[in-house]
């Protein structure tokens, strides 16, 4: 009780963000396959379309804000970021408890918004008039804003703690352009969390007070405008996705030039500047989500120029992992096979991501499973790549196991078609005009929707497998020669010294 409601250690509380978001993530996937389940034939299977945006809504919101945040900027930054600037641990360990134990209440009140009334079917996006009083009467969307306040404070006060860690708590010896690259990510990716979750808490403030306090931000009626709120909406919507990517951005960087046995990225300043570049110039593409909003044809050529700019720094990400890879033996590590399978299958969605940022294409493939396409190469195949390429690879300096590398491996076969299976076909279905979020198609797509739902229950018995490989690890109980030194040296107990880092654990994580 005392170790794991009270912690104040980072190891322990990155391993609390773990232990949540891989729950939430068995949430979220259930609530996909009931997706594909519907979409695995013509007609209705679930018998409400209501329900299935319900559904819908959820999976993006557990995903997003429960899963894949959680994991990475929670359980990986604060396991890494720590021990790769060699501090004792964060500079606010006690605010570091607080913003973890803020999560499970804000996925109670998301998951109790789907169970009063009729649920939140609004999309992640929950635009007004689909969200207002009207149409969303009753507590559901209520409950689903308070969720994301909650999840949004606990955001904010997380990356207030890591960039006063990463400014203050390094040695002196480490200039910022000798900070390890995902130090870096995390602490790029805490900025915009920083600059951007407020305007969404302004947003769906707005919102609430719309629905409950006969304000009318985003009513025409009383002199508002439902676009207000899609512009808020995106000015955080688009650097959120930023910050779903670039902790892994960072993760893939390590991974790549230690299984490669490189002593350091190629381009390490180069990698940094990338970084920057995405972050700031994240905040300033965000219209390119409502083209079809009806914007005067300057306002789209700038938003379309500005989005495609961002492939300049994004392919020097690209480009300098390859260069990392460039004259090193391959070693197909399951490690070193998911950042490979991160590196190319995020760039197939990146690519897919220019095609849309020409505002007059846009207009055709926007709300079409085109972006659905797109965006589930850029998060299942991008961050759950990164996701499962850090946990394989850190899996033993956390624990002290060794998995079996075997098992991993055929895991990554797998998955890698399973999600392939599930989400490229939906490019076509896109360019063919199928709309997303709608529970039922004519039967001229039903053949890519078939193959679709197949390969999401292939992507399934890959993450049982997985499953699997984590019970076997824990049973087999492998201690891994590199963490022996660690297991024997962790002290457990705030605060602890910074020589609690042995040689071992250092050598593991530095690049
Ligand atoms: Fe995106 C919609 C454009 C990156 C996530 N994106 C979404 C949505 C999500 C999402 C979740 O402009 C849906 C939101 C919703 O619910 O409605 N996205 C881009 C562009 C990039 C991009 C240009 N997206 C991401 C990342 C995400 C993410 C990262 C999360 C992890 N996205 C869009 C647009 C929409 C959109 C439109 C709105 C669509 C609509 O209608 O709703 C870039 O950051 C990608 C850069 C990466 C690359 C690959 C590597 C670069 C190389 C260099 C050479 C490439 C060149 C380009 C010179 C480009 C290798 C050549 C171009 C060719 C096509 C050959
Ligand atoms: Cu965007």
């Amino acid at each position: 009780m005392q170790r794991w409601f009270y912690s104040t250690n980072h190891k322990d509380i990155g391993t609390l963000y773990f232990i949540f978001g891989a729950w939430a993530g068995m949430v979220g996937t259930s609530l996909s396959m009931l997706i594909r389940a519907e979409l695995g034939q013509p007609g209705s299977l679930i018998g409400d379309e209501q329900v299935y945006n319900v559904i819908v809504t959820a999976h993006a919101f557990i995903m997003i804000f429960f899963m894949v945040m959680p994991i990475l900027i929670g359980g990986f930054g604060n396991w890494l970021v720590p021990i790769m600037l060699g501090a004792p641990d964060m500079a606010f360990p006690r605010l570091n408890n607080l913003s973890f134990w803020m999560l499970p209440p804000s996925l109670t009140l998301l998951l109790a918004s789907s169970m009063v009334e009729s649920g939140a079917g609004t999309g992640w996006t929950v635009y007004p008039p689909l969200s207002s009083a009207i149409a969303h009467a009753g507590p559901s969307v209520d409950l689903a804003i308070f969720s994301l306040h909650l999840a949004g404070v606990s955001s904010i006060l997380g990356a207030v703690n890591f960039i006063t860690t990463i400014i203050n708590m390094r040695p002196q010896s480490m200039s910022i352009d000798r900070m390890p690259l995902f130090v870096w990510a995390v602490g790029i990716t805490a900025v915009l969390l920083l600059l951007s979750l407020p305007v969404l808490a302004g947003a769906i403030t707005m919102l609430l007070t719309d629905r409950n306090l006969n304000t009318s931000f985003f009513d025409p009626a009383g002199g508002g405008d439902p676009i207000l709120y899609q512009h808020l909406f995106w000015f955080f919507g688009h650097p959120e996705v930023y910050i779903l990517i670039l902790p892994g951005f960072g993760m893939v960087s390590h991974i790549i030039s230690q299984e490669s046995g490189k002593k350091e990225a190629f381009g390490t300043l180069g990698m940094i500047y990338a970084m920057l570049a995405i972050g700031i110039l994240g905040f300033v593409v965000w219209a390119h989500h409502m083209f079809t909003v009806g914007m005067d044809v300057d306002t789209r050529a700038y938003f379309t120029a500005a989005t495609m700019i961002i492939a300049i720094p994004t392919g020097i990400k690209i480009f300098s992992w390859i260069g990392t890879l460039h004259g090193t033996r391959l070693t197909m590590t399951p490690s070193m096979l998911w950042a490979l399978g991160f590196v190319f299958l995020f760039t197939v969605g990146g690519l897919t991501g220019v095609v849309l940022s020409n505002s007059s294409i846009d207009i055709v493939l926007h709300d079409t499973y085109y972006v659905v396409a797109h965006f589930h190469y850029v998060l299942s195949m991008g961050a759950v790549f990164a996701i499962m390429a850090g946990f394989v690879h850190w899996f033993p300096l956390m624990t002290g196991l060794s998995m079996n590398q075997f098992l991993l491996k055929v895991h990554f076969f797998i998955m890698f078609l399973g999600v392939n299976l599930t989400f490229f076909p939906q490019h076509f279905l896109g360019l063919a005009g199928m709309p997303r979020r709608y529970a039922d198609y004519p039967d001229t797509y039903a053949s890519w929707n078939v193959i679709s739902s197949l390969g999401s229950v292939m992507s399934m018995i890959a993450t049982l497998m997985f499953i699997f490989c984590i019970w076997e690890a824990m049973i087999a109980k492998r201690i891994n020669i590199f963490s022996l030194n660690l297991s024997s040296s962790v002290e457990w107990n705030h605060p602890h010294p910074p020589a609690d880092h042995s040689y071992e654990e250092i050598t593991m994580i530095s690049t």
